[in-house]
């Protein structure tokens, strides 16, 4: 295994002859992009999977969320986590909007709806929370606040694909989710995303939007983007599509055996999900606990001088990048869970093709630190 590298993800790929007759459809056609029929054909067959009302494809979800964004006409100031990718607070810069930080829980990672009303100001427009890992946020809770102070939520939902709690898809709340297709998530188009819509009317504008706001050949509404997902991206998903169950049911193999392993390992805690929830088991993060012989930072260099790529998402928080760590909400004191959960976080290895001996390899070395 030494000369073997293990990655904290790798990407599902289907069997590259059923890409052929695809990619000789679309040389065929000509129609390379701008909502051809495989565009057409991926968005509805999505919506239809995940079981939603529209899906609206993207290039990407960060063009995605600052889409959605610009779709609500979101200005002043968005609650938001500082625990996540730094593309969850940038598509609010990119909007001129004002990134507010609010702590997060420490069972789900996800935004504390406990901590949210104290953040309110009248700036305050909108909350952008994010299901981390995939793991759904306390949805209810999010939506009670913001009808109870007239806030919009958006939704990053980059990880949260396929996931389903009591009431359905995680996808149908708030006013919009916002999905990503990238290489490494559990269902990829090498690069892409969506924003799930609630209703025709809401996709349209959204359409505009990513269409650089024409709304015919020769009208343009808004100040648009070019966020369109193209025929060869689109095809990819189709194909994926067909595989993804499978991709989900090994991830959870995986889920299961990591959790076998380390279960009882001293000073180190398995995230869970949420009670009830269709998993999409997208992430396998592990907390390192003081009590844990070394620290998280040793063991991170300890796989890795064994071949073996962990991630530390979310570490570095959002709020201590440069262009963030000057907001008052920022400051290290008012994020305690989050900086807590920063520095104990690893994320593990999981992707359909990870074998059972290396899951077994990953978890020996971690329980014989
Ligand atoms: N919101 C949230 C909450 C997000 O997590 C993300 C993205 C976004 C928004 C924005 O979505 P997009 O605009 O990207 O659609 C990766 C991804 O680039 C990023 O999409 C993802 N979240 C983030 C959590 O992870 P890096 O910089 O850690 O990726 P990288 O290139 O180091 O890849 C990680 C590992 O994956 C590599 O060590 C090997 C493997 N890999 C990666 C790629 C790209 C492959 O095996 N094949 C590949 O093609 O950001």
């Amino acid at each position: 295994m030494s000369n073997h590298k293990i990655y904290v993800t790798r990407p599902f790929l289907p069997p590259l002859e059923e890409l052929i007759p695809h990619l000789q459809q679309i040389w065929a056609s000509g129609q390379l992009t701008n909502g051809g029929p495989y565009h057409q054909q991926l968005e509805a067959e999505l919506a239809r999977y995940l079981g939603v009302p529209h899906v609206a494809l993207f290039a990407n979800a960060t063009i995605g969320l600052v889409t959605a964004l610009q779709s609500l006409r979101i200005t002043g100031e968005v609650i938001t986590t500082p625990y996540s990718f730094v593309a969850t607070a940038h598509s609010l810069l990119w909007n001129g909007i004002k990134p507010v930080f609010v702590d997060i829980d420490e069972k789900t990672l996800n935004l504390d709806p406990s901590k949210i009303e104290a953040a309110i100001t009248p700036q305050t427009t909108a909350i952008l929370p994010v299901h981390c890992y995939g793991h759904p946020c306390d949805v209810e809770s999010i939506q009670k606040i913001a009808d109870d102070y007239n806030l919009k939520v958006i939704y990053d939902a980059a990880h949260a694909f396929g996931v389903k709690t009591g009431t359905g898809s995680v996808l149908k709340h708030g006013d919009l989710s916002v999905l990503s297709f990238h290489a490494t998530k559990v269902f990829n188009t090498f690069e892409g995303g969506a924003i799930v819509c609630p209703d025709a009317k809401t996709k349209e504008r959204i359409n505009h939007l990513k269409n650089f706001g024409f709304a015919n050949e020769t009208t343009v509404v808004a100040t648009g983007i070019n966020g369109k997902m193209s025929e060869f991206n689109a095809a990819l998903g189709l194909l994926q599509l067909k595989y993804v169950e499978q991709a989900i049911e090994r991830r959870q193999a995986i889920d299961q055996r990591y959790r076998e392993l380390l279960n009882r390992c001293p000073g180190i805690q398995c995230v869970d999900g949420v009670a009830g929830e269709t998993a999409n088991y997208a992430y396998f993060p592990i907390l390192v606990g003081s009590d844990f012989p070394i620290s998280r930072d040793a063991l991170y260099d300890l796989l890795a001088s064994r071949g073996i790529h962990a991630r530390r998402y979310f570490y570095p928080l959002i709020s201590d990048f440069p262009m963030y760590k000057g907001l008052p909400s920022a400051q290290p004191h008012l994020l305690p869970v989050a900086r807590r959960m920063a520095s104990q976080i690893l994320c593990l290895p999981i992707y359909p093709d990870l074998s059972d001996a290396e899951v077994e390899t990953i978890a020996g070395i971690i329980t014989q630190a």
